[in-house]
């Protein structure tokens, strides 16, 4: 048997190709067809595993010996943490231990999932920017490499694989493709893999929610903004201030940067498990809300998109940190019962 170290000098990944499923209900709400990049079945629940998993295995060749990893911020149960889960998995498949950084709060839920990868958990500070201090003090020691959550070349790159399952099957191009930003480590990796596949011309329409909205922050100051603080409930979204290639990325492709309120996200959330029987938690939210709040319809009224396109992807980057009575205490936060 090989130990996990040969299996990944044979680089092999640590995603799975995701499925790429027409969803009927969401086609019919959109008025065009809708196609779901399901991310959510990824081993570690969501995409980050294809970048992440990507720069823990190019660290581990230069001879890491242990990881750190600070992932999303949390002033309430519903923190955040898939980066955190992917270099947890990615350090144990490459038998190399691990110490996940996260802000005081983060659900206990997501704490013991980073157990379960044999990860040890510090829990540190009052948001991810305290944290991520203090992943940066432990990388210090010898041996130990910081793996950022986004905003790393290494981790765009792991992200292009995605687009590239895309080109394989729709083989044209589609109309639009739909995503959530957080720090901006998607966007990036997925500019990279529509530059890649040629299919540069591909709106990207780049979903936030207020509170969680640095990159459209950016966009509009046209400069990097740090927000003060994240007030959305997305928490997984909740970067204070974007990679600076996400912004660059404006420049060399078509990006249209859109903001939906917390309501809407949740709202999707509730939606697109009963369309589609699948609970994503509200990052995910705010890209399904770009189908439910008729955003999609909106932009191609305006002449932005393609009047009758073969398809739109909505990328599902899927979530860890939901459950049935996680969405009943967010809904009721809203006013949604
Ligand atoms: N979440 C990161 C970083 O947060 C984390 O630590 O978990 N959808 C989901 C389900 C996510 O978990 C994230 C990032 C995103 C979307 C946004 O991806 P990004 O950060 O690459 O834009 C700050």
């Amino acid at each position: 048997m090989k130990s996990p170290l040969e299996e990944c000098a044979k680089g092999e990944p640590f995603h799975i190709v995701t499925p790429l499923l027409e969803s009927w209900a969401l086609s019919q709400v959109a008025g065009m067809p809708v196609f779901l990049k399901y991310e959510n079945v990824q081993p570690t629940g969501s995409f980050k595993i294809r970048g992440i998993g990507h720069l823990c295995q190019e660290v581990a060749k230069k001879g890491c010996r242990h990881l750190v990893c600070s992932s999303a911020p949390s002033s309430t149960a519903s923190a955040g943490g898939n980066a955190g889960i992917a270099a947890a998995y990615a350090a144990r498949k490459l038998g190399i231990p691990a110490t996940i950084v996260l802000p005081e709060g983060t659900s206990v839920n997501v704490v013991k999932r980073l157990q379960g990868e044999r990860a040890e958990v510090q829990l540190t500070g009052k948001n991810w920017d305290e944290a991520n201090l203090r992943a940066q003090e432990l990388a210090k020691n010898d041996g130990w490499v910081n793996i950022p959550p986004f905003d790393h070349p290494l981790i765009w790159e792991g992200h292009i694989s995605l687009v590239r399952e895309l080109k394989a099957a729709l083989g044209a191009p589609p109309g639009a493709l739909v995503l959530a930003v957080g720090g901006g480590g998607l966007l990036a990796g997925v500019s990279a893999g529509l530059a890649e596949v040629g299919w540069q011309h591909v709106p990207i329409i780049a979903m936030e929610t207020q509170g969680a909205h640095c990159f459209n922050a950016a966009v509009k100051a046209g400069r990097l903004v740090t927000l003060p603080s994240i007030t959305s409930l997305a928490k997984c979204l909740g970067a204070r201030t974007v990679a600076a290639r996400a912004l660059e990325c404006t420049k060399e492709f078509r990006i249209f940067s859109e903001v939906v309120e917390d309501a809407e996200a949740v709202s999707a959330v509730q939606r697109f498990l009963d369309d589609e029987r699948t609970l994503v938690e509200p990052a995910c939210g705010a890209a399904l809300a770009a189908i439910y709040s008729g955003l999609l319809g909106r932009l191609q009224a305006e002449g932005h998109l393609c009047p009758s396109p073969a398809s739109v992807v909505v990328i599902v980057c899927g979530g860890n940190s939901i459950d049935s009575r996680e969405l009943q205490a967010l809904k009721a936060q809203l006013g949604q019962d």
